[in-house]
């Protein structure tokens, strides 16, 4: 069987997700030669892919929006990439350029990995400081304090980070990459494997926020979001296209229920754009899905349906 991702390929069929190339830090001590700065920097995302939108949402929660610019790619990428053909004159009206290619290639021309989102841009220089999705919301909740909104959430509070870490890392290799192992899987094996550890973590997931509102504490916090990214995605994309069905969202009730509590607060559900999400998995993965037709359902009017999960507290 053919593989979406060749170099991210291993033996046996598994996906193996390439690690991010640029890992620099903005930090308030400025340890890296960084510090955070209104206007200097520019978030560079995809409305449709999950590592971006966790930093979406994660900007808006903290009221970031000044001090951070966001740019927005096609959902759909040709040959050269993503590209900013949404903006005018086809290019991002703050860089300057066509393809956020042009960024990497200007930090490091040796480059050959995929180009991602989400990358955090200097618009000093024009080149990438981070696409290291993990840390840039962390990073966004810790370091650029100075910066947040009065009132902002504390969406990684000291005493709650190990259990966050801990539930995050089950969710990033069974969920949130879990579906793309399944996905891009290019033997039966290696999907099986990914599907079997994906329904038993949502299966665990399922009990733990059957009993409470949130996946930590009693409070949203980045836990939720890096959830909420892959939930929004299950049954408009990953479902189907990823063959990620088992069951669909809308058919677990609780995890159905605390999709909705959080695509009904602010920050999350106006992040998401449905035609995008639909139109990037479909229309980009020629290996899956070669006619590239995009499904027109599911029916999405139950997202803000009433969930009933204030009963749960917090
Ligand atoms: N930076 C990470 C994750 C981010 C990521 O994979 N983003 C996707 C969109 S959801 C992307 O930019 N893909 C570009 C491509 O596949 O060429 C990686 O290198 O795997």
């Amino acid at each position: 069987m053919a593989a979406q991702f060749a170099r991210e390929t291993g033996t046996k069929g598994e996906f193996t997700r390439q690690t991010n190339r640029f890992t620099d830090r903005i930090t308030a001590d400025g340890a890296g030669g960084r510090v955070p700065e209104a206007g200097r920097y520019r978030l560079i995302v995809s409305l449709a892919c999950p590592w971006a939108h966790r930093a979406i949402i994660v900007r808006r929660l903290l009221g970031l929006e000044d001090a951070i610019s966001l740019g927005v790619v096609d959902p759909i990428r040709d040959e050269r990439g993503w590209r900013f053909t949404l903006d005018e004159g086809d290019r991002d009206p703050v860089l300057g350029i066509g393809f956020l290619s042009e960024a990497y290639l200007r930090t490091d021309p040796a480059y050959e990995g995929r180009v991602t989102v989400p990358s955090l841009v200097d618009t000093e220089t024009g080149t990438v400081v981070t696409n290291d999705y993990p840390r840039i919301t962390l990073d966004l909740e810790t370091e650029w304090t100075a910066h947040h909104r009065p009132g902002a959430p504390d969406l990684y509070p000291p005493h709650l980070r190990p259990e966050i870490d801990a539930v995050a890392a089950d969710l990033f290799r069974d969920v949130n990459n879990g579906v793309y192992r399944c996905g891009f899987a290019s033997s039966q094996e290696a999907y099986e494997q990914a599907y079997d550890a994906l329904f038993s973590r949502l299966d665990v997931l399922t009990e733990r926020l059957a009993g409470q509102r949130y996946l930590v504490g009693d409070r949203i916090t980045e836990a939720d979001v890096r959830f909420f990214t892959t939930l929004v995605r299950f049954d408009a994309v990953y479902h189907n296209h990823f063959k990620c069905n088992r069951n669909k969202l809308t058919e677990n009730p609780v995890l159905w229920a605390y999709a909705r509590d959080l695509f009904q607060t602010p920050g999350f559900g106006d992040t998401v754009d449905f035609d995008q999400i639909k139109r990037h998995y479909y229309a980009t993965h020629e290996q899956l899905n070669p006619s590239r037709i995009v499904p027109k359902g599911p029916d999405l009017s139950g997202w803000t349906t009433p969930h009933g999960r204030e009963a749960l507290g917090a």
